[in-house]
Formats: C-alpha cells, structure tokens, sequence
C-alpha cells in the first residue's frame, strides 16, 4: 500500500523545503518508496478530518491503511524500521543513529526553534535587539559540540542514516543566518546530506508544489 502524507497547500517558506513534509519526503525517496500527497490549508489543517490525524493542527501526517501517524520524527522513525536502508542493522549501530535522531529535535532544534520564533513574533519589541545575541549563542553552544563530535567525519554514525537525515533537516534551518558558516564542518556536513540523490528529487517535489500554489495566486 502506497503511504500518504499531508503538506502545506501553499507552503509559507517560498519553496525552500523547510516545511517538515521535507524529511518525510526525503526518507520515502532514501528508501525508494513511492508515496502520495494531500494538500491541505492552513484553514483545513485547524478542523476535523485534519485535526484527527493531527491533535495539534498541523502537517505533516502519515496514513498506510488503518496506520495514522503524526510527528515528523515518529514517521521518518517508522519508514527507516520498515525499510532497508536508513537504520542499521547492528542493533547498537542502529540505537545509536536513534539517539542522533532525538538529539536533533530535542537538544539541536529548540534553541534554534527559539532564535526562529523571536525572529518573526518578537522583533517589534523594544528587548529583541538585547535577547537576539543570547539565542544565537544558545545555538552556537549546542553547535560547538556537535561540531567537535562530527569532527572530520562524512556522517555521525559510520554511515549515513535517519540521525543525519534529522540532523541535516533541523540544521538547514539556520542556513540563511551566518550562524552555520561559523562551524566549517557543519555546514560541510548539510551541503553533503542536500547534494544526495534522494534529498534533490524530495527537494524537487516539494517545490513543485510550491510552483503550483503560485500559479493558483
Ligand atoms: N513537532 C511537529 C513535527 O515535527 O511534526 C511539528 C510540526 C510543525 O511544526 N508543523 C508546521 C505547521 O503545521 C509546519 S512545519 N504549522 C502550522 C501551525 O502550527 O498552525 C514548520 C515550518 C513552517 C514554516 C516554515 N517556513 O515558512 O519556513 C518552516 C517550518
């Protein structure tokens, strides 16, 4: 049965692919699995059926015959456990590419996540200038150790796997400020995960759509 996901209709990024529709997209093309799309609004996404799927209103959502799923991290988890090619066989390899995967959203991503949020909901408030230098070197914390740890290595792990596919999404998020520039090797290490086959044909399908909800404007 051919899995489907939901993505933005009209994504706000302006096709850059940082919606969280890009790391499923990207484990369904790393294990060669076709899958289908939904398009939903923003409108949509806040009501039943959507909010079924979704307890928070949001995307992205997996659907496999009576399997529903939600949180990117738990569906890009569940394709690499039911396909070859994203986890280790080796049990501890394959445990430790799952502890990556967590480390990426939950000690990686939220500061980044907070330097995010004041960007677009606090910039007007006269304490922004102030408390934007401390996000960035909340980020600069968590990325000097990650840096240390990549050291000159290609992947986390021996190989590529779900933790890079993760890691690389969450960190792609920090591309347009200077902040990933500061770390040689990280940067290195996302311009790697991007110029894989599978992240250009996911990065292409998702700009497709993106094209499309311009054409519908
Ligand atoms: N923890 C959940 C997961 O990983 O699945 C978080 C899902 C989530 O944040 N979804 C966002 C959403 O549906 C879209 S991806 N937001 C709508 C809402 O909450 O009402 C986050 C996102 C949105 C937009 C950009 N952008 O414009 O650059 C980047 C990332």
């Amino acid at each position: 049965m051919i899995p489907t996901i939901t993505a933005f209709k009209a994504s706000p990024d302006g096709g850059k692919g940082m919606a969280r529709d890009m790391p499923i997209r990207w484990a369904f093309e790393e294990v060669n699995q076709p899958y289908n799309v939904r398009l939903v609004t923003f409108e949509e996404m806040k009501k039943t059926p959507h909010l079924t799927l979704q307890p928070f209103g949001q995307i992205p959502t997996y659907e496999e015959g009576n399997l529903e799923l939600f949180e990117s991290g738990a569906i890009v988890h569940h394709i690499a456990m039911t396909h070859r090619g994203l986890l280790p066989v080796d049990e501890q390899a394959r445990a430790r590419a799952v502890s990556w995967m967590f480390s990426a959203v939950s000690t990686i991503e939220p500061p980044i996540l907070d330097f995010e949020t004041a960007g677009y909901f606090e910039r007007d408030k006269d304490w922004y200038d102030e408390r934007k230098p401390m996000l960035k070197d909340r980020i600069r914390a968590r990325l000097t150790r990650l840096s240390q740890r990549l050291g000159n290595k290609e992947w986390l792990d021996d190989k590529f796997s779900a933790g890079d596919l993760m890691m690389v999404t969450v960190l792609r998020r920090i591309k347009n400020s200077d902040l990933l520039e500061e770390f040689q090797n990280l940067f290195e290490y996302v311009a790697r995960g991007e110029a894989r086959p599978a992240f250009s044909r996911a990065f292409a399908a998702q700009l497709d759509v993106f094209k499309d909800s311009q054409k519908e404007n």
